[in-house]
């Protein structure tokens, strides 16, 4: 009798760990095919470096060069794409744009400032633009001559700007964008033996330049690879796993998102099994998931622009500019569903931030400040999903934050606690020493009262769970 007992307490563990590993990929195909190159994990890294990543939730990106001298205006006419692809407008000359380093002298560009009003805005890792598609290289590079080097102010930005925010206490990720359209051997396409011969150099010079990377900036904590949609990069696959081992091998913990990689048939993000490639989904640009089916158990990223499509500094922010609070929901509805956050900023040629920008990043702070322990090292809760907002739960505990961006008309809050838990103590985070007083309404569901009163930015309640089950007063209907 033990043995069958044992036997089945065995299967039953066979079967959850299964589940577990549908769970992460649960739209594995069935019929899996066999790839060198696709994922070669299943599930989410388990390691210190990833769960340091994991528990930062709320980062900083940069996009900073050359495309920020026209602020995607040219000759009095304006460039209605993403400024960092101005040099692509047929109203700008190529050779012009080819020339503008030679204008590039940020005398105002003070890291040290630019660290500080990261971390007041409450920022945890920084990703800024080493090279972007235009390849200029903001680091003194010695596999390019298009570098910093070679501009009026010659001095590496890059390893000041790693050094400042490290100094503040905000680790540093590098964007490396593998499109390089002032490198002659870049190819979109292969047509030719031509073409070939010169995407092997240009690989050559890819991964030189990582390397001379990771060597100048040993504190780097990851890539944040970009560019690499054209066929010349997604029709092989073998070459960007190579670089993927590669780099980790340069670098042990070494975090890079599904961007950089294809499998051997083109499939990129998710290989052609739909397992994640990479340490985290990098495919939520300027969107987010809605519901925690959407994440599929990965980790993963959210990249967010203030205004709609604004990367690199544009002198006219043109359509719906996003509010401090519209970005702190954008954040909690990102840790809510387990995910990290990253908001962009465009500093301008002279390496001063806009004014609308030092603003958002004074408001975000503020409320980070009182907030953001419902924002570091949270993630989903378990919760069902109410209208007033977003759960988030401190990572392995029984604290649950409830962030209220919709306060509703009735003043109370509907929580609805899995089975087995009930409320022990409720408090909101901007006054800590009130006890909120929670009404049990039915089993184990609650109405939480808060304040009558005026809400300018998202409040944020404490509810710490205890294990018990909550006095069952009534039948279940008869229906
Ligand atoms: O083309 C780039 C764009 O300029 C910007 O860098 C964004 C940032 O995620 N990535 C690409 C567009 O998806």
């Amino acid at each position: 009798m033990r043995k069958l007992r044992l036997f089945g307490v065995a299967i039953a563990c066979l079967l959850s760990h299964q589940q577990s590993i549908m769970a992460q990929g649960s739209d594995i195909k069935k019929d899996t095919i066999a790839l060198q190159h696709g994922a070669h994990r299943i599930g989410n890294r388990t390691d210190a470096d990833m769960e340091r990543w994991r528990n930062l939730r709320f980062g900083q990106f940069i996009h900073w060069g050359v495309y920020a001298i026209p602020g995607g205006i040219w000759n009095g006419k304006v460039y209605d794409g993403a400024a960092e692809w101005i040099r692509s407008w047929k109203e700008m000359p190529k050779d012009a744009y080819d020339n503008l380093y030679k204008q590039f002298d940020p005398v105002a560009c003070d890291p040290a400032a630019w660290a500080q009003q990261a971390k007041d805005m409450g920022a945890k890792y920084m990703v800024i633009t080493t090279k972007h598609h235009d390849g200029f290289c903001l680091w003194p590079s010695k596999f390019s001559k298009y570098t910093i080097a070679a501009t009026p102010y010659k001095k590496d930005i890059i390893g000041p700007m790693v050094a400042a925010y490290n100094k503040a206490g905000i680790d540093a990720y590098l964007y490396f964008s593998i499109i390089d359209w002032n490198n002659p051997d870049w190819r979109t396409s292969l047509k030719t033996a031509a073409d070939t011969a010169a995407m092997v150099r240009f690989k050559v010079f890819v991964k030189n330049q990582l390397k001379e990377l990771l060597e100048r900036y040993p504190t780097v904590k990851g890539f944040w690879f970009d560019g690499t949609w054209d066929d010349s990069w997604k029709n092989d696959g073998a070459f960007s796993d190579e670089l993927e081992q590669y780099l980790q091998k340069l670098h042990p913990g070494l975090i890079i998102g599904s961007r950089l990689r294809a499998d051997e048939k083109g499939a990129r993000h998710f290989d052609s099994n739909n397992r994640l490639m990479g340490d985290y989904e990098q495919g939520w640009e300027r969107k987010l998931p809605e519901k925690i089916a959407d994440v599929h158990g990965h980790d993963w990223e959210g990249v967010m622009t203030v205004p709609e499509n604004q990367w690199g500094y544009h002198q006219r922010w043109d359509g719906h500019i996003k509010s401090s609070n519209e970005i702190i929901e954008m954040l909690a509805k990102s840790v809510s569903l387990s995910g990290n956050f990253v908001l962009n900023f465009g500093p301008k040629p002279d390496g001063t931030f806009r004014t609308e920008e030092q603003q958002l990043m004074t408001n975000i702070g503020s409320w980070m400040k009182v907030n953001g322990e419902a924002i570091y090292g949270a993630g989903y809760a378990g919760f069902e999903k109410q209208d007033w907002g977003y759960f988030t739960r401190k990572t392995g505990t029984d604290t649950v934050y409830m962030v209220v961006c919709n306060v509703p008309v009735s003043g109370k809050l509907r929580v609805k606690l899995p089975a087995g838990k009930v409320i022990g103590s409720a408090y909101t985070l901007e006054e800590p020493g009130t006890q909120l007083s929670p009404e049990l309404i039915v089993r184990n569901e609650y109405f939480i009262p808060i304040a009558q009163k005026v809400y300018t930015t998202p409040l944020v309640v404490v509810l710490t769970l205890w294990n018990g089950a909550a006095a069952d007063h009534y039948e279940k209907a008869k229906t």
